[in-house]
């Protein structure tokens, strides 16, 4: 459905970043949607509404006319545009509604997780290795850089270890907050390859404004590489999964608390 709307859009978002999403286009077609039907109401009141100042200045002699509204014509006056808004708002709801559902709800089946951790003032992501299992040995964990195959559904868990973040990837139309105590699950698909940024979009102290990463869309060949090149020394293992478990500690001690 959203790709043959989408040959009637104009593409306002698309014109500025490319889709690197399998749901980027949803939230295109909506914000097309949107952008349009608010467009032509804004346009269409302030022109009015200008017309009208204009029309109706103050000139000499005239006294001003004391209008009250209630006169069948001056009703209708109001009542059809609020009946074409509200026509407007179910256009609006309807599409929302689906995109919400695919977007937030709909988890599907993953080929492959990783987990996002958000803290002030960066991002640390840890990548399945190549058993293609998170939480073993061979995760390969990063700072500020997010390394996912093309064409392969993922699973995010997302955390934080203080404040609240958001994990915001532009090109992918995906945003989601980060609630310390909570690990919060969403999915994306990346479908092009590519290097582009990820910005913390929630107000999160002074150096939020620098709280960027970097995502790298690779092939399946390319991000096997870069997985062999950045995996951890077998015997250095257990140490990753000690900071894990540690970690996980101190996450249920936060919840006990809380
Ligand atoms: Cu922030």
């Amino acid at each position: 459905m959203f790709e043959f709307l989408d040959r009637f859009m104009p593409g306002i978002l698309e014109s500025l970043l490319p889709r690197a999403s399998e749901f980027a286009i949803q939230i295109d077609v909506l914000f097309d949607v949107i952008a349009i039907l608010v467009g032509f109401w804004f346009i269409l009141v302030l022109g009015y509404f200008f017309y009208l100042v204009f029309r109706y200045r103050h000139r000499e002699g005239q006294k001003a006319e004391y209008v009250t509204g209630e006169t069948h014509k001056q009703k209708q006056a109001i009542e059809i545009p609020h009946f074409l808004i509200l026509a407007c708002d179910i256009v609006i709801i309807i599409p929302t509604f689906v995109v919400w559902y695919n977007v937030k709800i709909d988890v599907p089946q993953p080929d492959e997780e990783v987990r996002i951790v958000a803290q002030q003032w960066a991002w640390t992501f840890y990548h399945a290795g190549e058993d293609e299992i998170l939480g073993t040995d061979d995760d390969v964990v990063s700072i500020n850089e997010l390394h996912v195959k093309e064409n392969t559904k993922y699973t995010y868990h997302l955390e934080s270890r203080d404040v609240m973040h958001s994990f915001s990837v532009p090109v992918f139309r995906l945003k989601q907050d980060a609630v310390p105590g909570r690990v919060i699950t969403g999915h994306f698909k990346p479908i092009l390859t590519g290097e582009w940024d990820i910005q913390c979009a929630e107000m999160c102290g002074v150096a939020h404004g620098i709280m960027g990463a970097r995502i790298f869309i690779k092939s399946e060949a390319e991000h096997k590489e870069w997985l062999a090149a950045n995996s951890p020394i077998k015997s250095g293992g257990s140490l990753l999964a000690a900071t894990n478990e540690d970690e996980i500690t101190e996450l249920k001690e936060d919840k006990n608390n809380g």
